[in-house]
């Protein structure tokens, strides 16, 4: 009885000082492994659906699932989301793309993590003896959504995001292992029924099945983590994507109607959720560094951004990006000059064949030879429009 007494005041205590530091949700989970993550996760990578992210090794699993190994002695996981839900506004008439929700405001990882230090700091001074702490915010081996599962901050959506009750799946998660046995909460009793549309509505078809994501398909890796060329049958599908992709989110019914973030540091910076294409393409690294300094979107790299802007110009087709695309077919990096060409192909007017008839005879490299010629056999399969 003393015991409980005491425990529940200890975790009464946790949930307050995660709360008074901005976060939403706080729950408390067991440090046991995690074995059915680990064996889905083991499965993902075996049948290549992590493809692509070479940093996601079995190894990394392993560590992930096991509390234990992360932090030895480890009896609890205090697990903490809050919410980036935003409104979005657009301050511009020009072309726009789409940035993902999670990006609109400042970098969450420090966000995040600047948090969970000082929730440490204050934890320690609470219960005045030494507590032994470990946080994880994202890029550590620790899988997020598993312990949140757990801890009862949400359940496992179809599209393996965590939906919240509260404030649905618009929440980014960090974790607290401690060696503290702290009494934990109980996981919901919820799933999503019958419901599929984010499994309907995702263009790439990147949820295989219920709780499934090939990785290769998800326009989230294809536009933040891909650093190659965008498969070219993908690259339509992609729409106008430029960093990251909520379809799965915005179509799912939990998501209605939840309140917007009250952290200053996710509020929108100026035109990030409908961002205005054309000024990207002329950016150089030092203009990207300075408007994407502290934001997610650093993530994709100057070159790997305007490869997204390009794909966006060509899904749009608007004939306004050709003299943009026409210059960047001669970027000083081929990934930007193939998917210019490819764009070019898209919106297909004369004046965009004219721009790829002139780059083939300025003698580019095998890969935009190869890009611009495929572009304009294309584009002979639909003569009328050239
Ligand atoms: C790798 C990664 C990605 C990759 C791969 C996505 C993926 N499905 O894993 C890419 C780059 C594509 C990506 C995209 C996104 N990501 Co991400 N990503 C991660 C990361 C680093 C690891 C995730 C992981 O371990 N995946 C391994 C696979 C196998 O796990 P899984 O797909 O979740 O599948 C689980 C379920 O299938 C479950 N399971 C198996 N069988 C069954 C059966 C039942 C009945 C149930 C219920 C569950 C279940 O077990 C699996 C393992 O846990 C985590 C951070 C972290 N350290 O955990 C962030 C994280 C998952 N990402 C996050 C976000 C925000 C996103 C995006 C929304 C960003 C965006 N808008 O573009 C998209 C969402 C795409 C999607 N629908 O998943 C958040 C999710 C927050 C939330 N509310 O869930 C996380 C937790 C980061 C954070 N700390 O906040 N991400």
């Amino acid at each position: 009885m003393e015991r409980s007494r005491r425990m529940n005041k200890l975790e009464h205590t946790v949930k307050q000082l995660g709360m008074a530091l901005g976060f939403n949700l706080v729950g408390i989970g067991s440090a046991e492994p995690f074995f059915r993550d680990e064996q889905a996760a083991l499965e993902r990578i075996r049948e290549g659906m992590m493809d692509g992210l070479p940093w996601y090794t079995e190894e990394r699993v392993h560590k992930a699932t096991h509390p234990e190994e992360l932090l030895p002695g480890a009896r609890s996981i205090i697990s903490l989301a809050i919410s980036y839900n935003n409104k979005s506004e657009v301050s511009h008439n020009g072309i726009a793309g789409r940035i993902a929700r999670y990006a609109w405001g400042d970098d969450y990882h420090q966000v995040l993590k600047d948090k969970l230090k000082e929730f440490v700091v204050r934890l320690g001074d609470s219960l005045q003896e030494r507590v032994r702490t470990r946080i994880f915010v994202d890029d550590g081996p620790m899988n997020d959504r598993a312990a949140a599962e757990r801890a009862g901050i949400g359940w496992f959506g179809k599209n393996t995001n965590i939906l919240t009750p509260s404030h649905g799946s618009w929440v980014l998660l960090g974790q607290v292992i401690t060696d503290l046995d702290l009494v934990p909460d109980e996981p919901l009793l919820k799933n999503c029924g019958d419901c599929v549309r984010c499994i309907e509505s995702c263009p790439t078809g990147a949820i295989v099945a219920p709780y499934a994501i090939d990785n290769r398909r998800c326009i989230s890796f294809l536009t933040i983590e891909l650093r190659g060329t965008i498969p070219r049958e993908l690259r339509p599908l992609v729409g106008d994507w430029i960093f990251g992709c909520d379809i799965c989110q915005d179509v799912c019914p939990v998501n209605r109607e939840v309140p917007q973030t009250l952290e200053p540091a996710f509020k929108q910076r100026h035109d990030f959720a409908a961002p205005e294409l054309l000024p990207l393409l002329s950016l150089d690294d030092k203009s990207f560094q300075d408007r994407f300094r502290n934001s997610p979107v650093k993530r994709a790299k100057r070159v790997g951004l305007q490869r997204n802007v390009c794909v966006a110009l060509g899904n749009i087709a608007d004939p306004i990006a050709i003299p943009a695309l026409r210059r960047s077919l001669l970027n000083a990096e081929t990934l930007v000059r193939v998917h210019a060409a490819w764009a070019l192909g898209r919106i297909g007017t004369f004046e965009a064949a004219d721009a790829l008839n002139r780059a083939l005879n300025s003698g580019p490299d095998l890969a935009v030879k190869a890009e611009i010629e495929q572009s304009l056999m294309d584009l002979h399969g639909n003569v009328g429009r050239v």
